[in-house]
C-alpha cells in the first residue's frame, strides 16, 4: 500500500466527542467534516430580548418566533435588553468570588454530601502526575418560596418538596445570603417570561406554563474554575453534558471558556457578551417538546490561567406536577415520543445517583467525576 492510500484510509476512521446526557455517558457524536458535514450553527446568535417585556402581544409573538428558530438549529444564544440589573449580576460575580476565597474549611462545612439534597459546597478534582489538582468548586442553592417575587400559596407537602430549605450558608456571610435572594428574585422574573416566550414559540397559549411554575425547582451554582495547563491530560473542568432542567440563564466572566457542540461534533466557543446572559435549552424542554427544541451538549475549558467564575441559573417546573408532551408538539405523524415526567422523582433518582457514585469513589479512592 502507497502511503497516499494509508494517510487516505486513517483520514476516514470516524472520530467521535463523547458526552454525559440524560444522566448516562453513553453518548457520542461523530465528527463530521468533508462532504459528510452538514448545516449547522458555528457561532452562538445573539438576540435582543426587550419585546418579550411588551405590551404588544404581535411583539412578544414576533420574538418568541425568534427564539424558537434558535432553540431549534442551536439550543444557545445570548439575550440582550433581559431586564435584570447589571449592578446585580457584577454584585453576585463579586460575592461568588469571596466566597471561593473563604478558607477551603469553611466551605467545606457546608459539604454536600452532608446535606440531605446536595446543597452547598461541592469540589471536582482531577489525577496529575504532580497529584491531585482541582478541576471546579461550586456553592449551590436552590429555590426558596418564601423569597419568591410572587410567592405562591403552598399545602405543607408541596413545601417540603422545596429543597430550597436545606439550602446552607457560610457563617457570618449575611451579604452573601441576601445577594443570592436577590439574584433569585430577579432571575425567577426573567425566567417566567421566557417560559411565556417558549410557550408562544412552540405554538400553545402564552400561559400554557402559569400553572406549572408557581413554585419551580430553581438553583444558583456559583462555579469556580482554576486555571487548567493547556498540555494536560485532562483540560476540561467541566465534562460535555446537556443541562437536565428546562433551561438556564447563564453568566459568566469575560474570560470565556464555555463551548458549545454543533451538529458536525465541533465545539464553538461561547465568547462572553458583556451585559448579556446565554440562555440554553435543557433536557426537560427538549422532552416536552417532542425534541423539537434542542438541549444542546456543551463543556468548559479554562485554559487561560485566570481564574474562571460562572453563574448558571437553572430553572424547571413545580415538583408535584407531571408534565407531558405539549399537545402542539404532536401530530398524527409525530404523536408524543416521551410520557409525562415528574420533576420531583427525576432529580431524587439524580441525586441518589450522585450519591452512590461518591460513595464509590471513596470506597475506591477514586476521585470524583460527577456532574
Ligand atoms: O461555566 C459555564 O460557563 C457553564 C456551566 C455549566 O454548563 C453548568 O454548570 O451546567
Ligand atoms: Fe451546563
Amino acid at each position: 500500500m502507497s502511503t497516499t492510500t494509508l494517510e487516505a484510509t486513517k483520514a476516514e476512521e470516524p472520530k467521535y466527542e463523547y458526552f454525559f446526557k440524560d444522566n448516562h455517558w453513553e453518548n457520542k457524536r461523530e465528527v463530521l467534516t468533508g462532504n459528510k458535514a452538514v448545516k449547522t450553527f458555528d457561532e452562538i446568535p445573539v438576540i435582543d430580548i426587550a419585546g418579550i417585556f411588551s405590551d404588544s402581544f404581535e411583539e412578544r409573538l414576533r420574538v418568541a418566533q425568534e427564539i424558537a428558530v434558535i432553540c431549534k438549529e442551536v439550543g444557545f444564544m445570548y439575550i440582550k435588553n433581559h431586564g435584570v440589573s447589571q449592578e446585580l449580576v457584577d454584585e453576585m460575580f463579586e460575592v461568588s468570588r469571596q466566597y471561593h476565597a473563604l478558607p477551603f474549611e469553611d466551605r467545606m462545612a457546608d459539604y454536600v454530601y452532608e446535606s440531605e439534597t446536595l446543597r452547598g459546597y461541592d469540589i471536582h478534582y482531577t489525577n496529575t502526575p504532580n497529584g491531585k489538582v482541582q478541576k471546579k468548586g461550586s456553592f449551590l442553592y436552590s429555590y426558596d418560596c418564601d423569597k419568591d417575587p410572587e410567592p405562591p400559596i403552598l399545602t405543607p407537602a408541596q413545601r417540603a418538596l422545596c429543597v430550597g430549605q436545606h439550602n446552607r450558608f457560610p457563617v457570618n456571610q449575611p451579604h452573601f445570603k441576601e445577594v443570592l435572594e436577590e439574584y433569585q428574585k430577579q432571575m425567577m422574573i426573567l425566567a417566567r417570561r421566557m417560559m411565556k416566550t417558549f410557550a408562544l414559540g412552540l405554538g400553545a397559549n402564552e400561559t400554557y406554563f402559569n400553572s406549572t411554575v408557581t413554585a419551580p425547582f430553581t438553583s444558583i451554582l456559583l462555579n469556580y474554575y482554576p486555571p487548567q495547563a493547556p498540555d494536560g491530560e485532562d483540560p476540561e473542568s467541566l465534562i460535555a453534558h446537556s443541562d437536565f432542567e428546562t433551561f438556564t440563564i447563564l453568566g459568566q466572566d469575560m474570560l470565556g471558556g464555555l463551548e458549545v457542540l454543533n451538529r458536525n461534533g465541533v465545539y464553538i466557543p461561547a465568547k462572553p457578551v458583556y451585559g448579556a446572559f446565554v440562555v440554553n435549552v435543557g433536557d426537560f424542554l427538549q422532552r416536552i417538546s417532542n425534541d423539537m427544541f434542542v438541549s444542546t451538549v456543551h463543556r468548559v475549558r479554562n485554559l487561560t490561567g485566570l481564574e474562571r467564575y460562572s453563574i448558571p441559573f437553572f430553572f424547571s417546573f413545580n415538583m408535584d406536577v407531571k408534565i407531558p408532551v405539549l399537545p402542539c408538539c404532536t401530530s398524527e405523524d409525530k404523536p408524543a415520543k416521551y410520557g409525562p415526567r415528574n420533576l420531583n422523582e427525576y432529580t431524587a433518582q439524580r441525586r441518589k445517583n450522585q450519591r452512590q457514585k461518591h460513595e464509590e469513589a471513596l470506597r475506591n479512592g477514586t476521585l470524583e467525576a460527577i456532574l
